[in-house]
């Protein structure tokens, strides 16, 4: 995997009655969880994210359906495809991402290790190259 991300696979517990996935912050994914989210309803041909993060850690995990996610920095990029609600894919800071190929009726379930900041946010690619450069070179 490329800097500051990891792949999880996520027990699920499983029986003639479903299965059931449990997450806990600091033991299943390496941060505090401070705040939740899910992504629905988005169009196929929509591509969302475009964006890094300073300081935020968060899981991906999508849990139902499929999409695919670019993570990239100056100097790596990944596609990863989150399609069971088994894989979650762990971002850092300073990775730069996109979320694509949703598929129809799909939920994509967030766990973030921050409150919701803006100024978190570098939604400007040119700036991000501009920063991720200078803080991957000098060992972040
Ligand atoms: C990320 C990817 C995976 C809030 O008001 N509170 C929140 O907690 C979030 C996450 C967003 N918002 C607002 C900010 C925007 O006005 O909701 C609007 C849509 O957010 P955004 O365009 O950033 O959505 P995505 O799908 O591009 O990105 C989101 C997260 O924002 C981001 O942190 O890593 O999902």
């Amino acid at each position: 995997m490329i800097t500051n991300t990891q792949s999880i696979k996520l027990d699920s517990i499983g029986g003639e009655y479903g299965s059931l996935i449990a997450v806990e912050e600091s033991q299943t994914v390496p941060f505090e969880i401070k705040r939740i989210y899910f992504i629905y309803d988005v169009a196929p041909n929509v591509r969302r994210g475009f964006h890094s993060h300073v300081n935020l850690w968060q899981a991906l995990i999508c849990v139902h359906g499929s999409v695919k996610v670019e993570i990239s920095n100056p100097f790596e990029k990944e596609e990863v495809l989150l399609d069971a609600p088994s894989k979650a894919l762990i971002i850092g800071p300073m990775v730069w991402r996109e979320m694509f190929d949703f598929q129809p009726g799909s939920v994509l379930l967030v766990l973030a290790s921050e409150h919701f900041d803006e100024s978190d946010y570098i939604r400007n690619h040119e700036l991000y190259l501009k920063m991720a450069r200078s803080w991957y070179e000098d060992g972040m």
